[in-house]
């Protein structure tokens, strides 16, 4: 009887056991996650460390599918896929976010930054959790910022010392109409296009040059079709964890509260992969064979947009733009 009765508790135990799997199987929620950059770069290592931190604060009921190097589509395409619930989640540039939010070009405006330290502070101020709030209107939540980086000049027909050199390029921009018009100043010809047909058009010659930041010119190879980069660093470009509005609000408040968590780790290690890069990418590219001209008159390329910035500060408003400029960290 004795024996018969641990038997029985036995079995009852491993039905229990059973059915918590059966539960947990049934519980879990599978979502996607995608960059149009390569894995092994600032983007990838942003959805990799969101869904390992995903994973481990719900305990395995939330796992993230991710993709990579534009698989399933362009930026555009996937906020666009985040705000109609084809996608659950993006981890894009803000290139193509002043299609959805209008009011976030503010953050596109040549020469904002002075560095890296002033644009993380930003962002991670009120002032940034403000313009994270404005997605919602638009049917998606934003998570957390992160860094694309400070934008630099290439292209393949002549080094860039001086605005003037930039007459006549025609060059690849981002389809952000703040940067068209910046660039339109400095007598750029502007061809938005989409990331993943980059590559291919430089090496066809489709377009003279393009601007990214190092970490993006490096980890696509573009110095194998580009012969000059220029330092210009003539604006910084945030990036951003973007989530289908109405899958954020099936999370109950703590689910959300690791989602946020989670983008937030995601965009410590994207930084830190940006600072590496930072310190590496120009010693490597140059001993590929690439001309970097570093020592530029930045001045010079500030009074060429003062026309167009003026524009700016009334679009915006001087004084936001002004608060932006006028951050300092405590
Ligand atoms: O997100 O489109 C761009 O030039 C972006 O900087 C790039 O896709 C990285």
């Amino acid at each position: 009887m004795k024996h018969f009765g641990l038997i029985r508790g036995a079995a009852l135990a491993s039905v229990a056991a059973m059915a918590l799997m059966a539960g947990s199987a049934q519980a879990q929620t599978v979502m996607r996650i995608n960059v149009s950059m390569p894995q092994n770069g600032h983007h990838g290592i942003a959805i990799d460390t969101f869904a390992e931190e995903i994973e481990r604060l719900t305990e395995g009921r939330y796992v993230m599918e991710t993709f990579y190097a534009g698989s399933l589509g362009g930026e555009r395409e996937s906020i666009e896929g985040v705000q109609l619930g084809t996608l659950e989640l993006t981890f894009t540039s803000t290139g193509p976010v002043p299609n959805f939010v209008p009011e976030l070009s503010i953050l596109d405006i040549p020469f904002l930054f002075r560095d890296y330290e002033h644009a993380r502070g930003v962002l991670d101020s009120e002032i940034g959790d403000e313009l994270l709030s404005r997605f919602e209107a638009h049917g998606i939540k934003g998570l957390a910022w992160a860094d694309n980086g400070f934008r630099h000049m290439t292209n393949d027909i002549r080094p860039i010392n001086a605005p003037e050199d930039l007459n006549g390029l025609k060059m690849r921009t981002m389809e952000s109409p703040v940067h068209i018009a910046a660039y339109r100043e400095f007598g750029i010809l502007p061809t938005p296009m989409a990331f993943p047909e980059v590559f291919a058009a430089l090496q066809q010659g489709v377009v003279d040059g393009q601007e990214n930041p190092l970490s993006v010119i490096e980890s696509n190879n573009f110095d194998e079709v580009q012969k000059y980069l220029s330092m210009t660093g003539h604006v910084f470009s945030p990036c951003i964890f973007l989530m289908n509005l109405d899958e954020w609000n099936k999370l109950d408040p703590e689910d959300q509260a690791h989602f946020v968590t989670a983008a937030q780790a995601g965009a410590a290690a994207n930084r830190a992969r940006v600072d590496e890069d930072e310190a590496t990418a120009i010693a490597s590219m140059r001993a590929d064979g690439m001309e970097i001209i570093e020592d530029l008159d930045r001045d010079l390329f500030v009074a060429a947009l003062a026309n167009v910035n003026a524009q700016f500060e009334q679009q915006f408003g001087a004084d936001e733009v002004q608060a932006i400029r006028d951050w300092q960290p405590n």
